[in-house]
């Protein structure tokens, strides 16, 4: 079975970070190690919140981890909450690049949405991000996020092919070899991702329905699919497509709920396309029959 550690903030209200990433790693059939960089009382979108850091166990944790002979197929970075863990979490991929050179490094750079940075980031923590993205195999930006690590400015009615793809390149060039960029549309009411692999110079564009509402955490869950669905071996387009369609789906399932929470999306009762995926997965990689 494989193996992922996602090192990020574990806000306990909102379905973000840890509390979307830890199901669907695991409905993905992967098991999840978790390093919680910050415990929020929910995330920072609310009103207030309590924040408790834990730079400090950073470290310690995966010392003992590597005591223990622990390793890992894949990590995965989400929210970080300061310059330091920034760095810190650098430093900790290195460390476990060593204890398994194949260590697959996936980067989201969460730190905004819609046009702005989220509740206490500014342009320069942006641009330390970039120093993350240098060390992912593939990263996962929303096109806010993109804005930001590249300086330039946020095009908020959408853009052209041409112009995704001027991203994504200059993505590339931050150093990392696969680029997804999430809250791509270029076609009227739709809406999805493209990735550029910039070794074989190819893009990839998945779009499906463009629901209006807008919700908290839907970048979070499709990092974490597309981060699961690749270390099971799905190609990137394809995880991208699963990645989308599922995303919709929480959005779609929430949308249906009248008693809908404003904070995050109803994951939970769509679970089951992941474990079907999973199932699905195992039966193309060990050639048994599908039951
Ligand atoms: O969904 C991204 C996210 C993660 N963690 C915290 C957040 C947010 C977005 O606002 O505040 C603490």
């Amino acid at each position: 079975m494989k193996r992922i550690v996602t090192i990020q903030d574990i806000s306990c209200v909102g379905r973000c970070s840890l509390t979307v990433a830890l199901p669907i790693i695991s409905a993905l059939g992967i098991e999840c190690a978790v390093i919680p960089t910050a415990v929020l009382s929910n995330h920072t979108a609310f009103s207030g919140f309590t924040f408790c850091d834990l730079t400090d166990q950073i470290t310690p944790i995966v010392d003992q981890w590597q005591r223990e002979g622990l390793t890992f197929d894949a990590v995965y970075t989400g929210y970080l909450g300061s310059f330091e863990q920034i760095r810190i979490v650098s430093h900790v991929i290195d460390v476990l690049k060593q204890t398994n050179p194949e260590l697959r490094v996936f980067v989201d750079p969460a730190m905004a949405d819609f046009g702005k940075l989220y509740t206490g980031f500014d342009e320069a923590f942006a641009r330390e991000m970039t120093s993350l993205c240098k060390k992912a195999d593939i990263i996962l930006p929303n096109l806010t996020e993109a804005s930001y690590m590249l300086d330039i400015p946020y095009p908020a009615s959408g853009c052209s092919e041409d112009e995704y793809k001027t991203i994504l390149r200059k993505l590339s060039a931050l150093g990392c070899p696969t680029t997804v960029l999430t809250g791509v549309s270029l076609h009227e009411n739709r809406i999805g991702a493209m990735s550029y692999d910039r070794n074989s110079d190819t893009f990839a564009l998945y779009e499906n329905e463009h629901l209006a509402a807008q919700f908290h955490g839907t970048g979070d869950i499709f990092a974490s699919v597309v981060t699961g669905a690749v270390t099971r071996g799905m190609t990137v387009p394809d995880a991208l497509t699963l990645a989308v369609d599922f995303t919709l789906a929480c959005i779609r399932e929430t949308c249906a709920d009248p008693d809908h929470r404003w904070y995050g999306v109803n994951f939970e009762p769509v679970l089951g396309m992941l474990t079907a995926a999973a199932h699905d997965l195992k039966n193309r990689f060990s050639g048994e029959c599908p039951s």
